[in-house]
């Protein structure tokens, strides 16, 4: 079942690189969008397109290959992840960014066997950054392997975590928690706007962790063989094992940064994928 992952990385590839095109036209941004959830949650024509793209390219190519992509969730498909090869698509992760031309966007794509992640693509075309990792072989940017930081302490860690898509005021207060912690105890926090070029942050060691509560699969699918491939670790906010329906997720670039964050953060448990 798993034995061509080459020939899936490679059908991905192309297929993210086509789609990429779509999302680098709009340099200035993509005025015209709706509205999802909240007033805050964004949709555009593009991450329609980009993740039709990506679906009708790899089933053409795998048909019995499972998908569970951003858009067709929020059109009505059910979130069921398998033991199958699954596709996780992110089409526009950053949808904010690309609606005000803010170039930090990506397509964001992990396949799962076993429902374990095995490989991941992050691409923002905007600035050409091509993350990657296949299980085993390394992470790489733009095909040059990378690696994450070797900070083992929150007082000399740069962190990146993000504000979200949603207004519940729970999660809210545990962010505003979270960050006063953080812009107390730690060297600086960042908001890139794109759960998956977060993670990639980390994977190239210019951020040393990532945290964040209400994301989606979609949203870290790929980010996490990617930091893991980096030689990072990726695990729950409390501590325990990553489990990618839970909505929450650390990366670190040492096992030793990750339990000090854990140890440190405000939790929020939102409701799963
Ligand atoms: C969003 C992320 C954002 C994160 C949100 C959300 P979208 O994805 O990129 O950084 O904070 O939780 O998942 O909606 O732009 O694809």
């Amino acid at each position: 079942m798993c034995d061509d992952l080459d020939g899936y990385f490679e059908t991905a590839l192309s297929l993210v690189k086509i789609a990429g095109n779509l999302i680098s036209e709009h340099v200035g941004g993509c005025k015209s969008y709706e509205v999802k959830e909240c007033d805050i949650d964004l949709v555009t024509v593009v991450d329609k397109k980009v993740e039709a793209t990506l679906i009708e390219g790899i089933s053409k190519k795998y048909p019995t290959h499972k998908f569970i992509g951003e858009e067709s969730v929020a059109d009505g498909q059910r979130c069921v992840l398998t033991d199958e090869p699954t596709w996780i698509i992110d089409p526009v992760d950053g949808t904010m960014n690309f609606v005000h031309g803010f170039p930090h966007s990506c397509i964001s794509i992990g396949l799962l066997v076993n429902k374990e992640s095995v490989i991941g693509i992050v691409y923002n075309p905007m600035l050409q950054q091509l993350f990657t990792a296949q299980k085993g072989k390394g992470a790489f940017l733009n095909g040059q392997q990378i690696h994450v930081s070797q900070i083992k302490e929150l007082r000399k860690a740069l962190i990146a975590s993000e504000a979200g898509t949603s207004r519940d005021e729970e999660r809210r207060n545990v962010l505003l928690k979270n960050i006063e912690m953080i812009v107390t105890k730690a060297h600086g926090l960042r908001f890139l706007g794109s759960a998956a070029l977060n993670m990639s942050m980390v994977a190239l060691g210019g951020a040393d962790a990532n945290f964040e509560f209400g994301i989606h699969a979609w949203d870290i699918a790929a980010g996490d063989i990617i930091v893991r491939e980096a030689g990072g670790v990726v695990i729950d906010p409390a501590g325990g094992p990553f489990d990618i329906l839970s909505r929450r997720v650390l990366c670190a670039s040492t096992p030793e940064l990750a339990h000090e964050l854990s140890k440190s953060l405000a939790q929020f448990y939102p409701e799963r994928d």
